[in-house]
C-alpha cells in the first residue's frame, strides 16, 4: 500500500536541511474530511508540526500528506462567499484594463468550482480551469467553465500550450501554499505564460499568521507559509520575477504577487516595500516564531475559558462556517459536540456530515432561527462581516457572536 504521507527532509524551495520545528499542534484530522455519521470509526489523524528553514526563511509542514487523499474529492467551494466572488470580479476588471483583452486565454490553477473564472468569461476572455477535484471540475464544466481535472505541473503546462496556446494570465489563488513540488509548479507557469503575460498568485501571508496568531490556517493542505523573500528566490530560479506585490485583507491577510518573465521590466517598487514591512514585523527573525508558538497556547486558554463560562451559565453555542481553519481551532482547543450543538454552513457538500473528530452536525443556515443558539462562534472569522450581514435576523432576535481570532471578541 502506498504511504499516506512522507516526512520532509529538505526545504522545498532552497533544498537546505537546516530546518527547525517551532510549532507542534499535535495529531490533527484532515480539515476537509467531513465524515458521515456512519463513518466516524474510520477517521484518521496526522502529525501537524511547522518547521522554519534557517536558510531561506520558508515555514513548512514536517510532513506531506498524499495530495490525492486531500484534493481528489474536495468539499470546499470558493463560490460560497459573496465577498470572495466580488474579490474575483475586481481582479478580472483590473487585469482586463491593462494586461489582457477579450479572446485572450486566462488559466486558473486550482480553479475549484470556477468562482475566479466566471467574471473573466463574462468579460469575453477565453478561460480554462485546472483542478484535481473531480467533483468540482464537473460542477464547473456543467456551468460552462472548461476545467481539466488534473494536478498542475510542467507536463500539463506543455500539453495546454499545444492545445490552447500561451496564456496571457495565469492565476493561482490559495494554491501556492498547497504545492509540494513548487519547482515543477513554477516551471509549468514559465512554460505556459505568454511573453508579456502575468502570473497572479494570492496566498495567506505568514506575516499576518505570525503577528495576529492566526494559527488555525495551519493544516495539512497548507504545506508552506509564504513571504516575499523565499518566493522571489524560487521565481528567479525559473526565469521569473515579481513585477508588483500587494497586501489584501482576504482570508485573514494575503499577499498577491504579479509575476512576469525576467526579460520584462514592469516593477513598481512594491516588492521592496513589502519586504521591508516583513523585516520590520520580525518574520525573518527566528525568535518571532518561538513567541508565536507560546501565544497559540494563550488563544486556546482564553477561548476555552469563555466557552466554559457560557456553558456553565446554561447557554447554548453553535458555530457558523464549517471552515478548514475552524476544524483546527476546534480540534486544537478540544471543543466538540458536547459544547457546540450545530455547525451552520451553506456548502451543500458539507451538510448532513459531521465536523472531523469533533462530530458537530453540519446543517443549512436556514435553520439558524429555529435552533436559535445563544452564541454563534464564527469559525470562518475571516468572513465575519459577510456572515453577520447574512444573519442579521439572528442578531435582531438577541443572538450573540463570538469571534475567536485575530482577537477574541463577543458582539
Ligand atoms: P473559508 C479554505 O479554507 C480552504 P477555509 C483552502 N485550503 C484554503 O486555502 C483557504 O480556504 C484559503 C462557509 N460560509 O473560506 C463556507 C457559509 O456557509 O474561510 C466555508 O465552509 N456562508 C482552499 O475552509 C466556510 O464558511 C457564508 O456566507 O478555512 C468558510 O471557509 C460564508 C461567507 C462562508 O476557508
Amino acid at each position: 500500500m502506498q504511504e499516506k504521507y512522507r516526512k520532509l527532509t529538505n526545504c522545498r524551495i532552497c533544498k537546505g536541511s537546516n530546518l527547525e520545528e517551532y510549532l507542534d499542534l499535535g495529531e490533527m484530522p484532515l480539515v476537509n474530511s467531513f465524515p458521515l455519521p456512519g463513518e466516524i470509526d474510520h477517521e484518521e489523524k496526522f502529525p501537524l508540526e511547522v518547521l522554519l528553514c534557517h536558510d531561506c526563511h520558508l515555514s513548512q509542514l514536517s510532513i506531506v500528506v498524499d495530495p490525492s487523499l486531500l484534493f481528489r474529492n474536495y468539499v470546499y467551494r470558493s463560490s460560497m462567499s459573496n465577498d470572495f466572488k466580488s474579490h474575483c470580479n475586481d481582479l478580472a476588471k483590473e487585469l482586463n484594463s491593462y494586461a489582457c483583452k477579450k479572446g485572450d486565454l486566462i488559466v486558473d490553477i486550482a480553479s475549484n468550482d470556477g468562482a475566479l473564472l466566471h467574471p473573466f468569461k463574462r468579460i469575453g476572455n477565453r478561460v480554462l480551469g485546472i483542478d484535481p477535484a473531480i467533483n468540482l471540475a464537473k460542477i464547473a464544466n456543467e456551468e460552462g467553465i472548461e476545467t481539466i481535472p488534473e494536478f498542475w505541473n510542467e507536463g500539463l503546462a506543455k500539453k495546454i500550450l499545444q492545445s490552447h496556446g500561451p496564456a496571457k494570465i495565469i492565476t493561482a489563488f490559495n494554491i501556492f501554499a498547497h504545492v509540494d513540488d513548487v519547482h515543477s509548479f513554477i516551471s509549468g507557469v514559465k512554460i505556459l505564460l505568454d511573453k508579456d503575460g502575468f502570473f497572479v498568485f494570492e496566498s495567506p501571508h505568514i506575516q499576518d499568521l505570525i503577528t495576529k496568531v492566526e494559527f488555525d490556517t495551519i493544516y495539512h493542505e497548507h504545506l508552506s507559509y509564504l513571504s516575499s523573500s523565499p518566493v522571489a528566490r524560487l521565481l528567479s530560479e525559473h526565469g521569473l520575477r515579481i513585477a508588483k506585490i500587494e497586501k489584501h485583507n482576504i482570508h485573514g491577510g494575503s499577499i498577491r504577487g504579479y509575476i512576469e518573465h525576467n526579460f520584462q521590466n514592469r516593477s513598481n517598487g512594491s516588492s521592496e516595500k513589502v519586504l521591508k514591512d516583513e523585516e520590520i514585523s520580525g518574520i525573518y527573525n527566528p525568535s518571532s516564531y518561538y513567541s508565536f508558538s507560546e501565544q497559540v497556547k494563550s488563544v486556546r486558554k482564553n477561548l476555552n475559558s469563555l466557552l466554559h463560562n457560557i456553558k456553565r451559565d446554561g447557554q447554548s453555542i453553535s458555530l457558523f462556517g464549517a471552515s478548514a481553519k475552524g476544524n483546527i481551532l476546534l480540534n486544537y482547543c478540544g471543543i466538540d459536540h458536547q459544547q457546540i450543538d450545530y455547525a451552520f454552513d451553506h456548502t451543500p457538500e458539507k451538510q448532513g456530515r459531521l465536523t472531523p473528530i469533533t462530530h458537530i452536525p453540519v446543517i443549512h443556515p436556514d435553520l439558524l432561527l429555529s435552533k436559535m443558539p445563544d452564541y454563534l462562534l464564527l469559525t470562518a472569522w475571516n468572513f465575519s462581516r459577510e456572515i453577520m450581514e447574512k444573519t442579521k435576523a439572528y442578531q435582531e432576535n438577541g443572538g450573540k457572536y463570538i469571534i475567536p481570532l485575530p482577537q477574541l471578541r463577543v458582539l
